[in-house]
């Protein structure tokens, strides 16, 4: 029987092809597996005691003893998947408990092991679809998503403190006129500041008048403008080709098509932020 997150000894002991005795003797000689206890008394094996068990037969395969394969089994630290897998899950349970200190522990331990780029790549991004995803389907509800969205856009924007400072170019950012959708620009922000590159953001719904002013005032060497919608910018061909004189500008964000972008004559971003990031980084020297 496999229950929620792991499986009892029988199947456990199928799946790695070691018998259930020799699976009990290397946990209880060398504490090679970790079961968790459900209520009911019985042992969990999870994906880490797999992982643990097939270094165990690597190293028995080389030649090693059961202890010194043990040992190197115990020390190699769990992979990067693993760790990703479990950041994920446990972020998303916090998020459907409304458990903040929860959620905050976990976006801590994703960004320490990460490194920024693989936090927002692996962590933030998925995250924000599959709460938009288990809201189409109706497993989230509407305020875990509130939830979970505020408490992402938090630590983007704590992340974000004094990105305008410094020497290199300026990225100008802003969301089209009606557009509330701002976090993946944040983490857009995020990955170019990585970049050296200093940000002045706008955030959600820009009327396109007052950019122009935002514009003129800092001379950016990029403007960067998101759309979830293309109707939300459609229309706005004029005010647009008025804004791509003052500074180069890029249309990013699902509703950039590029049947949009070809028809106004604007520049579109690739349509995965972190590339398009790297797109834009690459300018500095242009
Ligand atoms: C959080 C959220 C909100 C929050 C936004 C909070 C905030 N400050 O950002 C709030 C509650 C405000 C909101 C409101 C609405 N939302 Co909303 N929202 C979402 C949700 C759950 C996550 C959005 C997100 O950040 N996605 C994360 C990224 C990973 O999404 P992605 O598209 O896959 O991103 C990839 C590319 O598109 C690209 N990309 C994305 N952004 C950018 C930016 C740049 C610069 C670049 C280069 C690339 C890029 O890179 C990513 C891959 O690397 C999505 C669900 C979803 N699946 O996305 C719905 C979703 C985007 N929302 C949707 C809708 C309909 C709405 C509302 C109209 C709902 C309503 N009836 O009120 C409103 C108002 C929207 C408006 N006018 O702006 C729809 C959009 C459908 C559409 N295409 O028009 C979605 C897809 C949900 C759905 N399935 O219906 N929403």
């Amino acid at each position: 029987m496999s229950v929620a997150g792991g499986h009892r000894i029988g199947e456990f002991a199928r799946r790695v092809g070691v018998t259930p005795e020799l699976l009990r003797a290397w946990e209880q000689r060398y504490g090679l597996l970790r079961p968790v206890r459900t209520p009911g008394g019985f042992r969990l094996y999870g994906e880490e005691d797999a992982e643990r068990v097939a270094r165990m037969r690597r190293g028995l395969d080389e030649g090693l003893s059961a202890a010194e394969a043990a040992r190197a089994a115990l020390e190699t630290p769990p992979s990067a998947d693993h760790l990703l897998d479990d950041a994920r899950a446990r972020l998303m349970s916090a998020i459907e408990a409304y458990d903040e200190a929860a959620v905050q522990a976990a976006l801590d331990d994703g960004l320490a092991a990460f490194g920024l780029e693989a936090f927002v790549r692996n962590l933030i991004l998925p995250t924000l679809t599959a709460v938009g995803r288990g809201w189409e389907q109706g497993s989230v509800e509407i305020s875990q998503e509130h939830f979970a969205s505020n408490l992402i856009r938090g630590r983007l924007l704590s992340l974000a403190r004094l990105w305008g400072r410094g020497s290199g170019p300026l990225a100008l950012l802003a969301c089209a006129p009606g557009e509330q959708h701002d976090t993946t620009l944040l983490a857009f922000g995020l990955i170019l500041r990585s970049y050296g590159w200093r940000i002045l953001f706008l955030g959600a719904d820009t009327p396109l008048s007052t950019l122009q002013d935002a514009a003129r005032t800092t001379a950016p060497a990029v403007i960067v403008l998101v759309t979830f919608d293309t109707a939300l910018v459609e229309a706005e061909g004029t005010a647009l080709r008025r804004l791509a004189r003052i500074a180069p500008l890029f249309l990013g964000g699902p509703g950039a098509s590029p049947a949009l972008t070809g028809h106004l004559r604007i520049r579109r971003l690739n349509g995965d932020l972190i590339e398009a990031a790297h797109e834009v980084a690459k300018m500095t020297n242009e």
